[in-house]
């Protein structure tokens, strides 16, 4: 796990911005994992914050671009965004927000799955640079999108041990 790590987590980080990483164990293959992240048209299967998606050009892969509207009672209101990396075989999905009603200008993520180190089990990683908007803080940016993550991540790890027969 840790030799993967600098190689695909190197965000290049500006002086205004902030960059950060979450990390989840799920009880459910790789493969399991993999098949919900991968889904650039579908990021609503796990991620709560998203009301609807639709894909503005592509066919999901590198360069499809999607929009995202989010639910009520957030700072935004949609997103557009871009498919950087998907990679099949090291399990490497990557976007970036280009456009939107929001806040989180400059915001990249980059997600990889890992076979844990013991068991059938799967570790994500997912690493994010944004730019610090102004009159927020680098903690408050931070905080802010670490919350976003971390429920994106613990969704995922329920809908992926459900699909995989493991309820924990
Ligand atoms: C993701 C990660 C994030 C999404 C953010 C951080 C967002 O969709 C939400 C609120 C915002 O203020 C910004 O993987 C934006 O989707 C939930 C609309 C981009």
């Amino acid at each position: 796990l840790p030799d993967a790590l600098p190689r695909y987590h190197k965000h290049a980080v500006g002086p205004n911005q902030c960059c950060s990483y979450a990390v989840q164990t799920i009880n459910a293959p790789v493969s399991t994992v993999w098949s919900v992240v991968r889904r650039f048209d579908n990021p609503q299967a796990y991620k709560h914050f998203v009301k609807s998606c639709h894909v503005i050009v592509g066919d999901g892969h590198v360069g499809t671009l999607r929009e995202v509207h989010v639910i009520s009672g957030l700072p935004a209101a949609n997103s557009t965004e871009r498919l950087e990396i998907l990679d099949d075989e090291h399990h490497v999905l990557s976007f970036s927000v280009i456009g939107g009603d929001h806040r989180l200008t400059n915001y990249r993520s980059v997600t990889t799955l890992h076979a844990s180190p013991c068991g059938t089990g799967t570790v994500v990683v997912e690493s994010y640079v944004v730019d610090v908007p102004a009159g927020n803080t680098w903690e408050e940016t931070c905080t802010f999108v670490d919350t976003i993550v971390r429920c994106n991540l613990q969704s995922l790890a329920q809908i992926s041990e459900n699909m995989a027969g493991n309820q924990s």
